[in-house]
């Protein structure tokens, strides 16, 4: 294309390239989200067709994006990470987030009338998402960051478990249960739904209290201690090329996405999947070679 008087215009966009070699977590959030549940009539403190409509978004998202390796979703957020040897877009920030939340956005709306077939949106409620890319330098500071929105998860939603149980099963006024709530610790508050309400939060369901972990599923491996020594080198050539990397997401939509909801704060799950961490493609499940999720 000829060159015109106008092109000078192009030197006023800023490169947003994110540093090579780190994880990049793409964390997307409900936009006043407190807003649209009340509007839609989401039940408190958990629904779960929200959070199975998040979930189902998210696993579309990791269809669509095969560099993807892991995502984790609470409430109205979810984050979603690139392994530091990706290098789709060209690692621009921009490109990275705008693709993940308008993705996410479209999954999020298309699939809305399958969970709630009785509650069709509205135009002047309709769910729209934020989010920012984080670089993390290495996959310690990665796994404390999933360990992070995870203990988020298990404080926020012992909060919420009891505060309505107070309100909803004992008839509390909202100020009163937020003012005897203040203060308190883990154990209070796991008395106070055992003793008030026999309530066992033991016993509440997994998704409520550990969140939803997406990843490709390979062969389970046996434990061993190598995960977390899996560093990737800086060398630029050790960077998969274009036809390398074509082939690694070739091979990653083969295998089946599952949503879980585990501990992943522990050594465990990352052991038994090293895949995730190292970012190689890991053994395909025997019984499973032909699944395309
Ligand atoms: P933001 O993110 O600053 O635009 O504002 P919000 O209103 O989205 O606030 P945020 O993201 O801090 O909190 C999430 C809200 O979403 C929170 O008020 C509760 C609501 N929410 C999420 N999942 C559920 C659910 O399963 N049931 C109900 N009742 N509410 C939920
Ligand atoms: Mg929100
Ligand atoms: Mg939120």
């Amino acid at each position: 294309m000829a060159n015109s008087k106008y092109e000078y215009v192009k030197s006023f966009e800023q490169p947003d390239v994110l540093l090579p070699n780190t994880w990049i977590v793409v964390r997307i959030d409900g936009r006043g989200f407190h807003k649209l549940s009340d509007y839609y009539g989401f039940i408190k403190p958990n629904d779960r067709r929200a959070l199975d409509l998040m979930n189902a978004a998210a696993v579309g998202v990791m269809k669509d994006l095969p560099d993807l390796c892991i995502a984790y979703g609470i409430s109205d957020e979810y984050s979603f990470a690139f392994h530091p040897n990706c290098q789709l877009f060209e690692r621009r920030s921009a490109k990275l987030v705008t693709t993940i939340v308008s993705t996410f956005t479209a999954h999020y709306i298309y699939l809305w009338g399958t969970y709630f077939p009785d509650t069709p949106l509205q135009p002047a409620a309709l769910p729209s998402f934020d989010g920012r890319a984080v670089m993390y330098p290495n996959s310690r500071i990665f796994r404390d960051y999933m360990s992070w929105r995870q203990v988020d998860c298990h404080i926020n939603n012992l909060y919420n478990t009891t505060f309505w149980s107070m309100v909803l099963q004992g008839g509390m006024d909202r100020r009163e249960a937020e003012l005897e709530l203040k203060g308190t610790l883990s154990s209070d508050k796991n008395e106070i739904l055992f003793k008030r309400f026999g309530i066992n939060y033991n016993n509440e369901e997994e998704i409520y209290k550990k969140g939803s972990v997406l990843y490709r599923q390979y062969q389970l491996e046996e434990k061993s201690d190598s995960s977390m020594q899996e560093e990737t080198s800086p060398l630029q050539e050790d960077m998969p090329s274009k036809t390398q990397q074509e082939k690694i997401r070739k091979l990653r939509r083969k295998v089946q996405v599952v949503v879980d909801h585990v501990d992943i704060i522990k050594d465990e799950f990352w052991e038994r999947r090293p895949w995730i961490l190292s970012g190689k493609p890991g053994k395909l499940p025997t019984e499973a070679k032909e699944v395309v999720a």
